[in-house]
């Protein structure tokens, strides 16, 4: 078609996509050319992430594009956070990519604080502490005399690898980086004296690079095996979390008094609020929200949360046991199951990485002292009614960090297509809740790209566009009271600030 278009590539950690993208009188249409499915896999006792498939599959998500379209403005990649690759002298991989799952980090942080104090990094960093934050997992390899990092010339974060594989340009990106803990979020400079305490090589590291950057056309290899010729590499925000954010339909910029929080959910949940200025102070410190960095200067000031990942595993845990359910069918089974029957904290340790998440699930309601699960509805129904739980104590943590009154919740990502979330999350939380776009990350990472094109001009531009593009679903609180007894429950269980 004679249409132009911009292609995200957005890798999720559960799935992939290559979406095309164009403007039609005044609204952005998607097309979306490939999907699939990204599965780190075990080997041995680690787990890792086959980077190879994942290119290939975008390969083949770009070919389609350029058989289907015969202007391509740019391309760009988002992908997970925390996740990164080391070369070698010889620009190949220096070693496993691993995933932020795998066990050997288990306990990083404990070492970690045994080398410099939570404080001392917290004010260095405004970072979260997660055993699966690049500094952690670094910390790690160094702990483990991993021989990777003895011949490693580069660090790359998941983004750039594929962005440097796209246009032969190594760089690294801004919002990707702010999540690795090893940037200062006031400077925006890796922390050096931080990186020297852990012995992680500091000669890996390269300045940070701004979203919309043009890192000139794909490379000759590209162009090769999918027909894109011409096409520049424009670098989005490649933090996934950073680009669903740009795609939140709202016209309400406060920045100092928010009144507005996000949920991107999808493998995780990122709960919280967009500021100007990182809040690196004792409360989110002691509420452990993070401080990563947005586009144009913003903070994102949130939370991890465990998100859909628990009700992902259950779906492969049936699959295993030869029980095909789709996600649909997991909704309506989990409506139809009693409320309140298992109380389960998406956050817990177990859930981390377990080779079968219904045995996890089962361990932790013996540990816990709860019933065991009876039927899959039960399980479904506690896989989201924890996320509504947890997602009723973050609010009230946002609302002490911002000082401020929520009215609205928007949620978008993979989960805002589950109206029952989406309905539990209004109840538990007592707000209106605004569910999509779904694809906010794609869009978002579209958007950025158009802004590095000059087609469009702000991020406010972009809602608009978004706004206009794409209808949004409402969900307004119905039954709140019926969770306050569930949810001292609920406190009393759960393990995270
Ligand atoms: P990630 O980017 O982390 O890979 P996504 O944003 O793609 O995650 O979200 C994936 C999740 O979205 C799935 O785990 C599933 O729970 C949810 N989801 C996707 N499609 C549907 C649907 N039709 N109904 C309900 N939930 C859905
Ligand atoms: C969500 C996400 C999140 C990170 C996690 C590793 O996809 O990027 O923001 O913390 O993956």
């Amino acid at each position: 078609s004679s249409q132009s278009v911009h292609l995200a590539v957005d890798l999720g950690a559960s799935s992939g996509r290559v979406i095309a993208a164009g403007l039609d009188e005044g609204r952005l249409w998607l097309n979306e050319c490939h999907r699939f499915e990204n599965e780190p896999v075990w080997i041995q006792d680690s787990l890792h992430w086959n980077v190879h498939g994942l290119w290939r599959d975008i390969v083949k998500g770009l070919r389609v594009a350029a058989d289907q379209y015969d202007k391509i403005e740019s391309v760009g990649v988002d992908t997970w956070g925390v996740d990164y690759v080391l070369l070698d002298a010889s620009e190949q991989l220096a070693g496993p990519v691993r995933c932020y799952r795998d066990p050997r980090n288990q306990g990083s942080l404990e070492s970690g604080f045994a080398i410099v104090p939570r404080d001392e990094i917290f004010a260095a960093t405004g970072l979260q502490f997660m055993e699966i934050n690049s500094l952690f997992q670094l910390h790690t390899a160094v702990k483990c005399n991993d021989a990777t990092l003895g011949i490693a010339e580069s660090f790359l974060m998941m983004g750039d690898f594929f962005h440097w594989l796209l246009s032969g340009k190594k760089s690294i990106e801004a919002t990707m980086a702010s999540t690795s803990q090893m940037l200062d979020p006031r400077t925006k400079q890796w922390r050096e004296d931080l990186l020297t305490k852990f012995a992680i090589p500091t000669k890996l590291f390269s300045p940070v690079t701004q979203p919309g950057t043009n890192l000139g056309n794909v490379q000759p290899s590209v162009v090769a095996m999918t027909g894109l010729d011409n096409v520049p590499v424009i670098v989005p925000a490649t933090h996934d979390t950073a680009s669903a954010i740009v795609s939140v339909p709202t016209d309400d910029f406060a920045p100092d008094k928010p009144t507005w929080c996000y949920i991107s959910s999808g493998t995780w949940s990122l709960m919280g609020v967009e500021v100007a200025q990182p809040k690196i102070n004792a409360l989110c410190a002691e509420l452990n929200f993070t401080n990563e960095g947005g586009v144009q200067g913003s903070t994102r000031l949130l939370k991890n949360i465990g998100g859909l990942w628990v009700f992902q595993q259950i779906r492969k845990s049936l699959q295993r046991r030869g029980e095909d359910v789709s996600w649909d069918d997991m909704v309506t089974q989990a409506k139809q199951a009693k409320p309140f029957a298992l109380l389960l904290d998406p956050d817990a340790g177990e859930f981390v990485a377990p080779h079968d998440m219904i045995d996890a699930i089962v361990d932790y309601a013996k540990r816990t002292g709860q019933a065991e699960p009876e039927g899959n509805g039960t399980l479904f129904r506690a896989a989201l009614e924890g996320l509504a739980l947890r997602y009723r104590s973050c609010l009230g943590m946002l609302e002490s960090l911002v000082e401020n009154r929520i009215e609205t919740i928007h949620i978008v990502g993979g989960g805002s297509l589950n109206a029952f979330l989406c309905q539990m999350t209004a109840d538990a939380c007592g707000r209106t809740v605004v569910a999509g776009p779904v694809e906010a990350t794609a869009i978002g990472n579209i958007a950025v790209q158009m802004i590095g094109t000059g087609r469009l001009q702000s991020i406010a531009e972009a809602r608009k566009l978004i706004r206009d593009s794409f209808d949004a679903v409402t969900y307004q609180p119905q039954n709140a009271a019926g969770w306050d007894e569930p949810a001292v429950r609920f406190d009393a269980l759960s393990s995270q600030a």
